[in-house]
């Protein structure tokens, strides 16, 4: 297929991926063997890397997954387990033509087992500026608020996270983990405070819970990008409100199949948006976890969708235009 060729070649911009769910197999052993990390003797699938490969490939649910993947990122203590966490990430990206990438991480997994925020900002700070050294690609950096701690919680690693937000070294704020019961307005008190000072925010809803949770991020949280939010179809007034405003929906296919939100690629709702003209991206979320990167994802829409080269480039400059990068840089992509 040619537009597989093409969609290879095309500059893109990542909205949506986990830093720490780009933690390879391979570089999970040896970070866990340097570091002395006691991966769980019980469970066969860390006996090796094709065993937990394996295992990744077999993921039932959202929580089926966030129990490897918080696992997984045990084995990240030092400043330096960061930096390479996030350039391998990065050196990938570059190899499938991402420009620009907007990538999550999780503070609390790693300050409540004792790592030191500066440890970890520091880490990845430096793998941006190699990134965009090495491969001209600029990044952002979005804090995740992990929901299935407490709101109170929630709110103490938003403070902690406060100062680099404001200068900068933070682009935006998010909200990510086990979403069913954790619905967004439980996170109000952070949101409210990051909005009256005129933060970027996302948050991931309508993953596996229903589009009440959208609803909820956009108009009790004030966001203005929604992570997943495939669930619009469900409410066509919503549908019609997220066309309208232009609030960016990231979608991540391999992402909804492996942890089965849906049965099959067909089932996203990429048509629907299109005709709505509901602007969407299409991104990797924990691209070691779920079989592939920015171009298996793209490739995996295409076989399913058969989209057109003018749909694809509505999508990827819905992606630009309202990515959270300057005005500079999106004019030089664009
Ligand atoms: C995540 Cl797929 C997904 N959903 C919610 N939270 C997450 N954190 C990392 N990946
Ligand atoms: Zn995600």
């Amino acid at each position: 297929d040619k537009l597989h060729n093409l969609l290879r070649d095309l500059p893109k911009v990542e909205a949506h991926c986990h830093l720490e769910g780009s933690l390879e197999p391979d570089l999970l052993f040896e970070l866990a063997a340097r570091n002395n990390i006691n991966l769980p003797k019980d469970d066969e699938a860390f006996a090796s890397v094709e065993s937990l490969l394996a295992r990744y490939g077999r993921f039932t649910s959202l929580d089926d997954f966030l129990h490897y993947y918080f696992i997984g990122m045990t084995t990240l203590v030092a400043r330096d387990d960061f930096e390479a966490l996030a350039y391998a990430y990065f050196k990938k990206a570059h190899s499938q033509n991402v420009v620009h990438a907007e990538v999550f991480f999780d503070p609390q997994a790693h300050t409540t087992r004792g790592v030191k925020f500066e440890t970890i900002l520091d880490g990845f700070e430096k793998a941006q500026e190699r990134a965009k050294q090495d491969f001209g690609l600029t990044s952002e950096l979005i804090v995740c608020l992990l929901r299935h701690f407490s709101p109170a919680d929630c709110h103490q690693a938003y403070l902690e996270a406060l100062p680099d937000l404001q200068n900068g070294r933070i682009c935006g704020l998010g909200l990510s983990s086990t979403e069913k019961g954790n619905p967004p307005h439980l996170f109000k008190q952070s949101y409210e405070d990051a909005k009256k000072r005129g933060l970027r925010l996302t948050a991931h809803a309508g993953e596996e819970a229903d589009v009440s949770y959208m609803r909820s991020a956009v108009d009790d949280l004030g966001c203005r990008r929604i992570d997943h939010g495939i669930r619009l179809k469900e409410d066509p007034e919503l549908l019609k409100r997220f066309a309208r405003e232009k609030i960016l929906v990231t979608i991540c296919p391999l992402s909804n199949l492996e942890l089965k939100s849906i049965k099959d690629i067909s089932e996203l709702p990429i048509r629907e948006y299109l005709d709505a003209k509901v602007p969407f991206s299409i991104n990797s979320d924990d691209p070691a976890y779920f079989g592939g990167y920015i171009q298996e994802n793209y490739c995996a829409v295409q076989q399913a969708f058969h989209l057109s080269v003018e749909e694809w480039a509505d999508i990827l400059i819905n992606a630009v235009a309202l990515s959270w990068c300057s005005d500079e840089r999106k004019d030089e992509i664009l």
